[in-house]
């Protein structure tokens, strides 16, 4: 005999019940509510795996708020998802207005390409610039600058809090760069990131910051690692910069997690 699997018949045997339909938001409750992309439409948006990189796109599928995106060029197997309202989708010609690179399409020469021939060319249509929630909205400035330095985490090396730069603000976002390491390390992250943190926080949180590797690349950044000798001060000194001024970071609630403490994830 064929059992077939059920919702309420599941619900019952369980003793669970449904998260009620009313704590949902539309976009997360109806399958078919719109967020205004179709598929084949043209844009700008960041590589998840190279989060400082922007490269050409097209919606490949929909799934209610969410949109699967494809690289112009290259294969499926590098598409991904993301949240139809989200900073790192941006309407054609926002790079280069903005002074960003570009990834072209597999194929186009750098200084051939032009977005409207592109879009002729391959019979494409653009997403229409509303479709972008996050150009429309207006934001707070966060205080904090291009050149500015701060303490962030390395995503490429997650365990390392290294010394790094802001190096472009566009929004309530910033372009995090590592010093002295080439930008394949550079992310972009909200204002508000958990990943970012004050000049001294590794001091004042007894972590080992991750000083800049030296200029002569002998060393590497294990030995500058423990390396006794750096200091912000003269470091700011030498180059000339600011830190970021602490009152530009967030405070976020305490979030009560303790080390053993076991969890579902
Ligand atoms: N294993 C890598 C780690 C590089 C870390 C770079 N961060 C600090 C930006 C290496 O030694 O090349």
């Amino acid at each position: 005999k064929k059992w077939a699997w059920s919702w309420p018949a599941y619900l019952e045997e369980e003793k669970a019940i449904a998260s009620p339909v009313k704590l949902f938001k539309e976009h997360q409750s109806f399958p078919q509510s719109r967020n205004g992309f179709k598929v084949g439409m043209k844009l700008e948006g960041l590589d998840p795996c190279r989060p400082s990189l922007f490269c050409v796109l097209s919606v490949a599928e929909i799934q209610g708020y969410r949109v699967r995106l494809h690289f112009d060029g290259y294969l499926e197997c590098y598409d991904f998802w993301a949240n139809a309202d989200s900073w790192d989708l941006k309407p054609a010609g926002w790079c280069e207005k903005n002074g960003h690179k570009l990834l072209l399409p597999k194929g186009c020469k750098e200084g051939e390409f032009n977005w409207s021939m592109y879009v002729k060319n391959c019979r494409g249509q653009l997403a229409p610039k509303h479709l972008f929630k996050s150009l429309n909205t207006s934001v707070t400035p966060s205080g904090f600058r291009a050149g500015m330095k701060l303490e962030a985490v390395d995503r490429k090396n997650p365990s390392l809090i290294c010394v790094a730069t802001i190096a472009a603000v566009v929004d309530n976002r910033l372009l995090i760069h590592f010093d002295n390491w080439d930008d394949t390390y550079d992310y972009w992250c909200d204002a508000s990131s958990p990943y970012i943190h004050p000049v001294g926080y590794c001091e004042e949180a007894e972590l080992t910051l991750t000083t800049p590797a030296g200029k002569t690349q002998t060393k590497t950044h294990v030995e500058y690692k423990h390396a006794k000798s750096f200091s912000w001060e003269k470091y700011l000194e030498e180059t000339g910069t600011q830190a970021a001024p602490a009152r530009a970071f967030k405070p976020r609630p305490p979030h009560g997690f303790q080390i053993g403490m076991k969890l579902e994830a």
